[in-house]
This record gives C-alpha cells, structure tokens and sequence, in this order.
C-alpha cells in the first residue's frame, strides 16, 4: 500500500504557507518585479511565522523540515511569486552543504545564527566562465597554515551580497579537476570580499542576484565544509536535493497560470458567451491540469525518496526538467488564454511566463538535467 496523504504536520504547513502568501507576498509582488526591489518586509515576515531557513536541524534551533515539508511549502511561495520564492528558498540551498557534510561545531556557528533573525545563506557554485562544468572552477582556494585564502570571482548568485555567508567552491589544484576542489563559508564581513549586484533580469527581479569578488580572502581551515577535494561532489549532492524544490516552486506556477486562466476563462465574454465554453480554452486547460498533476507527484516521489535515504539524483533532476519545462509552456497557454491582455503587465499571466524560465536554468539548467538522467539511463 502507498500511501498519497500528507501527514496533519505537512497540512498545517502547507496552510501556513498559503495564507502566508496570500497575505504577505501577493500584493507585494508585482511592486517588487517592477522595481526591482528586495522584499525585506516578506523575510521578515517569513522568519516570524518559521518559513525561513526551514532545514535547519531542531538541535541548533531550526525546524529540521524534510525536503518533501520544503516542497509543500516551495509550491506556495511559487504560487505567489518566483521572485520571493527565490529569496527564500536559495537561503535553503545555501544552508544544505552544511547538512550534508558540516560537522556538529560547523551548525553551531553558522546555521544556529540563521534561527534568530531573518538572515541568509548563498551557494556560490557559478563562475563567469563556468556554469554547467561545475568541476572546472577558477576560484582558487590555498591552504595557508591553519588558513585558507579565497581569490576569484562567482557570478548569478542568488543572495551572494545581502547573506550572512556564501559557501563557496573553490580550487586548491585545478589539475585535478573536481578531486581537487573544497566548499568553503565565507563570511560576507570578511576583508577583501565585495559583491556587485547584477541589473537587467528578465524575470525573478525581486530576486537580488549578485556577482562576488573574493580578493584573497582569509578564512580559518576550520570552515572547510567536507574534506579536501570533496567539494564537487558536496555541491552535486546539494543540487541533487534543491532541484526538488525548484521542481515545486515551478508546479506553483503551473496552479497559478491555471487558477488565473480558469477564472479569466469563465468571465471573458466573445461571440456570446463565456469563452471558457470553446474546447480550445478548455483543452488548454485540461493540459495544464495535467502536467501539473504530474509534475507535483513526480516532485513529491523525489522528496520522498530523499526523505527515506535512498537514491534520489535521477528523480529530483525529472521532476526539475520536467515541472519547469511544462510551467514555462502552461504559463504561454495562459498568456494565449488572456489573449492581448495577457501581454499587459496589468494582468499577472505575463510575470508568470518571465519569472519560471529562470526554472529552466538554474540549479543546473535543463539540458544538464537531461544530461544526469540519460547517464542513469545508460549506466
Ligand atoms: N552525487 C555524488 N557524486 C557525484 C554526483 C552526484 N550527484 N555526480 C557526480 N558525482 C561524482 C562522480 O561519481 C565522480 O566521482 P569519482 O571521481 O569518485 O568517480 C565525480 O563526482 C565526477 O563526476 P562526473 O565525471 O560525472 O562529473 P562531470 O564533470 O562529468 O560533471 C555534471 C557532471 C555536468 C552533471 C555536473 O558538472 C553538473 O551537474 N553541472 C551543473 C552544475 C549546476 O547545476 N550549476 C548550477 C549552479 S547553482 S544555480
């Protein structure tokens, strides 16, 4: 027997998490895409109710939610806007190298911080040269003593400058390619980092993103997260688990478009009537309605399989390609759907459609998605 219920605790996040975005981030967000503005107001407001920061283990103080719990939530933060979603949600996956590899000390001084205000952390993985060739880093890190100095340059980093720390991936020998890489907390006080950020998005502009400069950066050895060489596959286990949420913050997508379209669709008249009535809307609909169905239990079999301990990298990078690529296709039908209005930035349809195709790129754009599940295929 399977069961497909939500347990009482995952329904009272996921109410939480819904009249949170009701009240908190639908009226905000079309103000915040067009200016292009931080919504420190939501973060604040999102650490209040405990919708911050949501994996932190409950022995540094956290709520110690699991993937599927964030995936319940990440659906209703993308519901409301992928923007704030993503303010929110890449401090989750700055947070997760530490789960996956930091030791008990590294929690304490780094994630404990993260449960008494409403601050951040950042994955600083990308580089200008290097998005998908994630083992072919320029980013030098060298071991000084009982230091390690940071020297280069990330880019596309969510959150990178207003976050408490980047965990940064860096070289200590690029010879050895992904055997030679670490993961490393930077602190954003640290002397010699500075951050620029980066103006001209399409979509997402609630979203600050930022580019990182790191001018030998001095850290202490002891916020090495992992061990040496281990950060390539630190940084693949953490997208392995993120993906899943982004795969949600996409199926939210998918439920707006549709909720908006059906609501348009029963009230705009032409030749006579409701133009929900003609099969042409409504297979539209029904379409929608099918792949996000899917794609919500695709998203949450790979939370589940996270969530019991076992392999999961093929199924989270399905539901990511899989739910982006059909939100980003159901958000045109819905545009199609408004017909000219649907063009208009008075109408929400068209902030759906720019905001989800990030949902295609980041986190390892689709095509590496593609990529991870056909080696799994032949292997
Ligand atoms: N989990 C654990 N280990 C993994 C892994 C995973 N998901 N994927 C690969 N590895 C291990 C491999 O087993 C191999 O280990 P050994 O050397 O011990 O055999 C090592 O890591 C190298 O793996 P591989 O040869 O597959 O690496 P590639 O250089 O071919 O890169 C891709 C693989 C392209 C899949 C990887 O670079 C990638 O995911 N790129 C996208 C990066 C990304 O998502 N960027 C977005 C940044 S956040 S916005």
């Amino acid at each position: 027997m399977i069961g497909f219920e939500l347990t009482q605790e995952q329904k009272q996040f996921q109410k939480l998490a819904r009249d949170f975005v009701r009240e908190r981030v639908i009226p905000v967000a079309a103000r915040h895409d067009r200016d292009a503005t931080y919504p420190a107001d939501v973060v604040e407001a999102a650490f209040a109710v405990g919708l911050l920061n949501v994996g932190i283990p409950g022995a540094v103080g956290g709520a110690g939610l699991e993937l599927l719990d964030e995936a319940i939530i990440g659906e209703e933060f993308g519901y409301g806007c992928m923007g704030i979603y993503t303010v929110l949600m890449a401090s989750e996956l700055g947070i997760t190298p530490l789960l996956i590899a930091g030791s008990r000390e590294q929690h304490e001084q780094f994630l404990a911080p993260l449960t008494r205000g409403p601050r951040l952390a950042a994955f600083a993985l990308s580089e200008p040269n290097n998005g998908s060739d994630a083992a072919g880093l320029a980013t030098k890190a060298e071991f000084d003593g009982d230091e390690i100095v940071i020297t280069g340059t990330k880019t596309w980093i969510s959150n990178g400058g207003i976050a408490d720390f980047n965990v940064v991936f860096a070289t200590f020998d690029p010879g050895l390619k992904h055997r030679g890489t670490v993961a490393v907390v930077v602190e954003t006080d640290r002397p010699g980092f500075s951050s620029n950020q980066l103006h001209g998005k399409l979509g997402q502009r609630a979203s600050p993103t930022y580019e990182l400069v790191f001018d030998g950066v001095r850290v202490p050895a002891s916020n090495m997260v992992g061990q040496r060489g281990e950060g390539f596959k630190i940084a693949m286990r953490t997208l392995d688990r993120t993906r899943v949420p982004v795969a949600a913050g996409s199926v939210g997508v998918m439920r707006r478009a549709l909720d908006e379209s059906a609501r348009y669709a029963r009230e705009r008249q032409a030749f006579g009537g409701p133009i929900a009535r003609f099969q042409a809307i409504q297979f539209k609909l029904a379409n929608m309605k099918i792949a996000l169905e899917t794609a919500r239990w695709q998203t949450y079999h790979a939370a589940w399989l996270a969530d019991t301990g076992q392999p999961h990298a093929e199924a989270a990078a399905i539901a990511k390609a899989y739910a982006s690529d059909s939100a980003f296709e159901a958000t045109q039908e819905a545009i199609n759907i408004f017909g000219g209005y649907g063009y208009m930035n008075e109408y929400p349809v068209e902030k759906l459609m720019r905001d989800v195709k990030l949902n295609q790129i980041y986190e390892g754009t689709n095509e590496i998605q593609r990529l991870v599940i056909a080696r799994h295929v032949l292997e």
